[in-house]
């Protein structure tokens, strides 16, 4: 792919790539069509050393669809559409630390996420992506046979695995100001079931959609269903399917919620604040 605009650096063998010669808060159309063609084919991107305001968020936000709102997480008192990700020193609890893919427990999950860094530790605090096409190619042909018709049970609460059963605002306990995010009365359901196997809209292609909230597979019984669940996170996470990317105060990454999954580490003890606009999407199909 030939780019005019944009200048386009991939970080990795295999998915995530770095656009340069873009000022976010000053974008043509022609710019902007360079961008999502390789958001598409990237799965995720990255830009370093943006200066933008809350409304040039959110407005770059708008070029890729309408924002979605978090369910149960309030946003910036003046900018409802941004929910602020802090982690204090000393805080235990990091927002996304386990390998997942946004509002998969919403029946429309989020198409893409937006994370632009304000403030970040001097080390640690990287983030993990992982390609989920590839998860799904390398599958053998008899797997991928079995595994068509299948569709998974995602919760956002009360998970059987994992996380544990703890109630939501007790899971936010070890991170006060994300504990305070959470909307009153806070306890609406977060339940989807989801086909295992999705096709990408726009490129049509297909990938393993699982992820944290993946509970397990609809209509199994547990026992029948936990060793697949098990060897398909794993396989899903496998390094070579990634790319980490480091932050500096003013990057930004933008994924695609419907063939990545990612993973927040949860290695350092600094402050870390950034500022994270979600995209609505489809149902999965
Ligand atoms: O903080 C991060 O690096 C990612 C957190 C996360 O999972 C998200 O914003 O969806
Ligand atoms: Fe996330």
């Amino acid at each position: 792919m030939t780019f005019r605009k944009i200048e386009v650096l991939p970080i990795s063998g295999n998915i995530g790539a770095l656009i340069n010669n873009v000022q976010l808060n000053d974008l043509d159309d022609e710019t902007f069509a360079e961008i999502h063609q390789a958001w598409l084919s990237n799965c995720v991107v990255f830009f370093r050393n943006q200066k933008i305001t809350p409304q040039q968020q959110i407005n770059f936000a708008k070029r890729f669809g309408e924002i979605h709102f978090h369910p149960y997480m309030k946003g910036l008192d003046k900018y409802p559409e941004i929910l602020e990700i802090i982690k204090e020193p000393g805080d235990g609890y990091t927002f996304g630390s386990v390998w997942h893919t946004d509002q998969m427990f919403n029946p429309k999950p989020a198409k893409a996420t937006m994370l632009y860094a304000h403030e970040v530790p001097s080390k640690g605090g990287d983030t993990m992506f992982s390609n989920q096409y590839l998860a799904y190619e390398a599958l053998s042909q008899a797997m991928k046979e079995i595994l068509t018709e299948v569709k998974t049970f995602n919760v956002g609460d009360g998970f059987r695995r994992g996380i544990g059963k703890a109630k939501r605002i007790d899971r936010y306990a070890k991170n006060p100001t994300m504990r305070a995010k959470i909307r009153n009365p806070g306890n609406i359901p977060t339940e989807a079931v989801h086909p295992l196997i999705r096709t990408h809209p726009e490129t049509r292609k297909k990938s393993l959609y699982i992820g944290s909230h993946t509970q397990t597979l609809h209509g199994f019984h547990n026992e029948e269903a936990d060793s697949l669940v098990d060897f398909l996170r794993t396989h899903s996470q496998r390094p070579e399917f990634t790319c980490r990317f480091r932050w500096e105060p003013g990057s930004i990454a933008l994924w695609d919620n419907r063939c990545v999954q990612h993973k927040a580490l949860a290695d350092y003890d600094e402050k870390r604040r950034t500022h994270r606009v979600t995209i609505a999407g489809d149902t999965p199909i």
